[in-house]
């Protein structure tokens, strides 16, 4: 495989459409017979419906703990060994839907995307990039124009989605603002976490999928065995620098996440963009956006030795906001004329008129 075979999320997206075909096919199908096969319903409730629109879907979907994942591909949740995701269990799982649904194709897919991205996360390739994106000289824009621009490139790349990617955020943040009214911080937050998925962008380097989206984890100390797919790890060559292969490696006990490299995606991106441009967000906010991919922490509960008592504090923000950055694909639509002023208000209290990208 050469990099650029799995380059972008469109790429990702090319094996959706047979999907959505089969999925339309078959919505029509269980609409008229639903009532005669109940349980085939059940086992067709794992593949996308965007058809079958309605609250009464909206519920069954909430049943199947499907959720989509930042990276646009949607995972089935699973419970088994500590909440992380388990391959075997997923291919277990998969296996008795195999001819019956797009599921283990997806599988498939998702595996070989962190395939690549464990073989090639390594913490000389981390140091590379922070340094070249570091520099914020890609472009200069407000947050409300880079929301519109990721609009864009989700709307092309993700057949999946029949709505903009602006509404996506939008609801996370709308939802959050519901239930915590008063934290205006989060809701802006909430805006803007994904923003760095401009990486996938010609204009932005165009990297490739395993560089931008997926979970992320820390380098220079060994790979926590919760990590999705831990197994290509063994074709990581950090797994054999005696530097980076204990668990402490190259860090110290408590010395604060700060300080510890994590794998390289649009998380620390955001995370960099936001602090070189002197967000007046609180330190919380920098820490939801820049480990809110990180789930060996945040679900795991791993590398917690190496967390001081500030991260600690900030990470219970961030399983707060993490409730909400899971989302299911149906969801109420939000307005965006209607709740943009509130959020224009946000980013002119919280950043410059303009940043640097
Ligand atoms: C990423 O991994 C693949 C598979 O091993 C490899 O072919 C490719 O060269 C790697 N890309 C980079 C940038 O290291
Ligand atoms: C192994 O780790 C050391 C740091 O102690 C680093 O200088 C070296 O480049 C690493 N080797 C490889 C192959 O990454
Ligand atoms: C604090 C800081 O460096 N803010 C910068 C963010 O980016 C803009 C450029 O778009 C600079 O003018 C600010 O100084
Ligand atoms: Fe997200
Ligand atoms: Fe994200």
């Amino acid at each position: 495989m050469t990099p650029n075979t799995c380059s972008c999320l469109h790429r990702i997206a090319t094996k959706l459409p047979v999907s959505i075909h089969i999925t339309k096919l078959l919505s029509i199908f269980f609409l008229f017979f639903v009532p005669i096969f109940d349980n085939f319903e059940k086992m067709t409730i794992l593949i996308e419906q965007p058809d079958l629109a309605g609250v009464e879907v909206e519920g069954k979907k909430m049943e199947t703990n499907e959720l989509v994942l930042d990276g646009g591909f949607p995972m089935p949740k699973l419970d088994a060994h500590g909440g992380g995701f388990d391959a075997p269990e997923i291919n277990a799982f998969g296996q008795s839907f195999r001819d019956y649904n797009a599921e283990s194709e997806r599988q498939k897919t998702v595996e070989e995307f962190y395939r690549l991205n464990h073989i090639n996360q390594s913490f000389d390739f981390v140091k590379k990039m922070r340094e070249k994106y570091g520099k914020l000289d890609k472009t200069e824009m407000s947050i409300w124009e880079c929301c519109e621009l990721l609009n864009e490139v989700v709307d092309e790349s993700d057949p999946d989605l029949d709505e903009p990617q602006i509404e996506h955020l939008l609801q996370t943040a709308e939802a959050i603002r519901k239930d915590y009214p008063h934290q205006d911080w989060l809701h802006l937050t909430a805006l803007i976490h994904d923003l760095g998925k401009v990486l996938l962008l010609p204009s932005f380097g165009e990297l490739p999928q395993w560089a931008v989206v997926g979970d992320t984890f820390p380098l220079g100390c060994a790979f926590d065995q919760s990590i999705v797919h831990h197994k290509y790890f063994k074709d990581n060559s950090d797994t054999y620098n005696s530097s980076y292969n204990t668990k402490n490696g190259v860090y110290e006990q408590g010395c604060g996440l700060e300080n510890v490299v994590m794998s390289w995606g649009h998380d620390d991106y955001m995370y960099l963009v936001a602090k070189e441009n002197g967000t007046t967000l609180p330190s919380a906010a920098l820490f939801i956006v820049r480990y809110h991919s990180f789930y060996p922490l945040h679900k795991a509960g791993a590398y917690t030795h190496l967390m001081n008592e500030e991260d600690k504090e900030n990470l219970k923000w961030l399983q707060i906001f993490n409730k909400y950055d899971l989302y299911s694909k149906s969801k109420v639509r939000v307005d965006v004329e209607k709740v943009k002023p509130y959020y224009l208000s946000l980013i002119d209290k919280y950043f410059p008129a303009k940043l640097k990208w």
